[in-house]
């Protein structure tokens, strides 16, 4: 049994009737905190997230809707994470994650710290064969154990690679990563997209449509917001300098749909709340919704993704 939250906990404060089980979106909040490694707290994420929420607008001016009243969005209760072990936990989100789409349609999880990504991906692995990885991070999250532990956040994406071929991972704003790791990247052919490089033009003007060329129809994406430059996200355990704009990622995004590919669901990690910095919480929020916007944009709708009809090719619809 799923259980959810009411009104005055759920993500954006909706109603009984666009929160309920029937919403085709859920929101799962995952509150875990092991591993990380610098800054701590992002096991407040979710709460914050959820909270930040309440300030952001149910209108979306670029698609002249209020998405969350059409379709409804459903938030889970925070799993109770706390007293289990790695395993055990990461176990649990992926129980969960199969629970919650043979319900909904599609469902966002808030982190908690990036390790929660490997459990979620593999739920969206069995489902979607063709799944592509658009993954936005400073770091590379590829080497293979981190401070005596293959579970820490830093490794996350070498763990997804054990399920996923590497190829079908594209990394955008990557600036803070080992030799272990370049050499991983090198030898798997990770498409990998360097902040430094997209300064320097080494992917062209159109840097955009060369990370949107590397990924397959059914893209599942997951958004470190340590992705983002500091000046604007300063709430994440070990935040680095040279990131991207908030709207450069959304252009990313916005572009993939745009040409026909489907975005299957998101996760959104390492958010690590500082007191009295509300405008990080609420950046985090915003986001969440802003990429639900562009996911349900196009053909995302019609029929469901539940569907098996919905596995034809999307169409552009611009
Ligand atoms: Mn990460």
């Amino acid at each position: 049994m799923l259980a959810y939250l009411e009104t005055q906990e759920n993500f954006l404060g909706l109603a009984p009737e666009h929160s309920s089980e029937k919403a085709l979106i859920a929101i799962q909040p995952i509150p875990y905190e092991r591993t990380t490694s610098y800054g701590k707290g992002t096991k407040d994420g979710p709460r914050e997230i959820l909270r930040a929420s309440h300030y952001v607008e149910f209108y979306d001016d670029e698609f002249d809707r209020e998405l969350c009243q059409e379709v409804g969005i459903a938030t889970l209760e925070p799993l109770p994470l706390k007293k289990l072990s790695v395993v055990e936990a990461l176990a649990l989100i992926e129980a969960r994650t199969r629970a919650i789409l043979a319900n909904h349609s599609f469902c966002v999880a808030l982190g908690g710290e990036h390790t929660i990504t490997a459990p979620l991906i593999r739920v969206y692995a069995e489902k979607y064969p063709n799944l592509s990885i658009l993954q936005f991070d400073a770091h590379a999250d590829l080497r293979n154990e981190y401070e005596g532990s293959p579970y820490s956040h830093a490794c996350v994406m070498a763990r997804v690679a054990e399920f996923i071929s590497p190829q079908r991972i594209t990394q955008v704003g990557i600036r803070a990563l080992c030799r272990e790791e370049a050499e991983f990247i090198r030898s798997n052919k990770v498409n990998t997209f360097f902040a430094s490089g997209l300064r320097r033009g080494v992917y062209g003007t159109e840097w955009i449509d060369q990370v949107v060329q590397t990924l397959t129809e059914d893209v599942y994406i997951t958004f470190d917001i340590d992705v983002l430059d500091p000046s604007i996200m300063p709430a994440t355990g070990t935040p680095e300098p040279e990131g991207l704009s908030y709207s450069e990622c959304i252009a990313v995004v916005r572009r993939l749909v745009e040409r026909g590919h489907r975005i299957v669901g998101i996760d959104v990690v390492e958010l690590a709340p500082i007191k009295k910095l509300h405008h990080a919480n609420l950046t985090a929020a915003r986001l969440v919704y802003k990429l639900l916007n562009v996911a349900f944009s196009y053909e995302q709708l019609k029929p469901p993704v539940r569907s098996p009809k919905s596995r034809r090719t999307t169409q552009r619809q611009a």
